[in-house]
């Protein structure tokens, strides 16, 4: 249990050195898919006139998840009974937002793991009128668990907050499976090509098969034929991952390989989690992933602005 509340007070310390940071003004990297839809968003003027870029990188650099509040939106569990997990996302003005974009054909994504990585879950809530989520829960178990809301808000940027959830019981942590690049799930195997190197985009391919046959007739699941998130060790952030090239495009095939392209903010051990939809079901493929600035790998060739992340001190040019 020690464990999980230094990491939890970690994760705080964080959320108030850079929720400060914001305060500040906050400049959006063109080159980051996931702020480049706030660049139509006309900047306040304290934006522009509130000094060096440094602070502003330093919030951009922040992964997904960290925040409980960002950019004025908040993520706030609402009490529910055992059987089921609801939450709000207050908007600027304090006031549950109710009206959100829809982003891999869904207006939220709720995604679950417990602080030791085990119990993965990634699930679509219902939005009721008043601006309450809800879903069956997905809190498998005692322990602690991260929760992220990964949506956008209509009129904002696309987000996702992250806040701690305790279910109460006897916690038996569990260690971090080793690296590997194949693993079995209900009968399929899943195997792992690429490596994420810190600072770069890396294209990782996984390449699905069932009973020895490589499976070809994946079905689209959430716009694409595969749903890859990956959490950092030990503070659990919350990483891009895209899927390189979507169902119906004209090049990409229904399996059995599925390429996304990662980028990882820094060395360390990540795990991913890899939905895919064939036989009318979900199904998840799980790896313990190291990234190391050392490895070799197919890497794609980032925009300037991209290789900075993760490199204090460092400027745009
Ligand atoms: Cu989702």
């Amino acid at each position: 249990m020690n464990t999980v509340t230094r990491l939890g007070g970690f994760a705080l310390g964080l959320a108030a050195v850079f929720g400060a940071a914001y305060g500040i003004g906050r400049v959006v990297d063109p080159a980051d898919p996931a702020t480049s839809a706030a660049q139509s968003r006309p900047h306040g003027a304290a934006a522009h006139t509130s000094g060096p870029a440094a602070h502003d990188e330093v919030t951009d650099r922040v992964p997904g998840g960290l925040l409980v509040s960002d950019r004025g939106y908040t993520l706030v569990p609402v009490a529910a009974p055992a059987s089921e997990f609801a939450f709000r996302i207050a908007g600027p003005d304090g006031r549950p937002v109710t009206r959100y974009d829809v982003a891999h054909d869904k207006r939220m994504h709720l995604i679950v793991a417990r602080r030791d990585l085990s119990g993965f879950r990634h699930v679509h809530p219902e939005l009721a009128p008043d601006g309450t989520w809800r879903v069956d829960t997905p809190l498998a178990g005692p322990g602690q668990w991260r929760a992220f809301a990964d949506f956008t808000p209509t009129g904002g940027e696309p987000l996702t907050l992250g806040v701690d959830v305790t279910v109460p019981g006897e916690l038996t942590e569990r260690p971090l499976p080793a690296p590997a690049t194949s693993t079995t799930v209900d009968g399929y195997t899943v195997t792992l090509a690429g490596a994420p190197q810190p600072g770069r985009t890396s294209s990782l391919t996984l390449t699905v098969s069932r009973d020895g046959r490589p499976v070809t007739d994946l079905e689209p699941y959430l716009g694409a034929y595969g749903h890859l998130v990956a959490l950092r060790r030990g503070d659990l952030a919350y990483l891009h991952v895209h899927p390189d090239g979507t169902p119906g495009d004209g090049r990409t095939r229904p399996g059995p390989e599925v390429t996304f392209l990662a980028e990882v903010p820094s060395a360390g051990s990540y795990r991913l989690y890899l939905d895919f939809r064939h036989g009318g079901r979900v199904h998840t493929a799980e790896f313990t992933v190291v990234a190391d600035p050392a490895a070799t790998g197919p890497t794609v060739p980032a925009p300037s602005g991209s290789v900075e992340h993760g490199t204090p001190g460092h400027g745009h040019n």
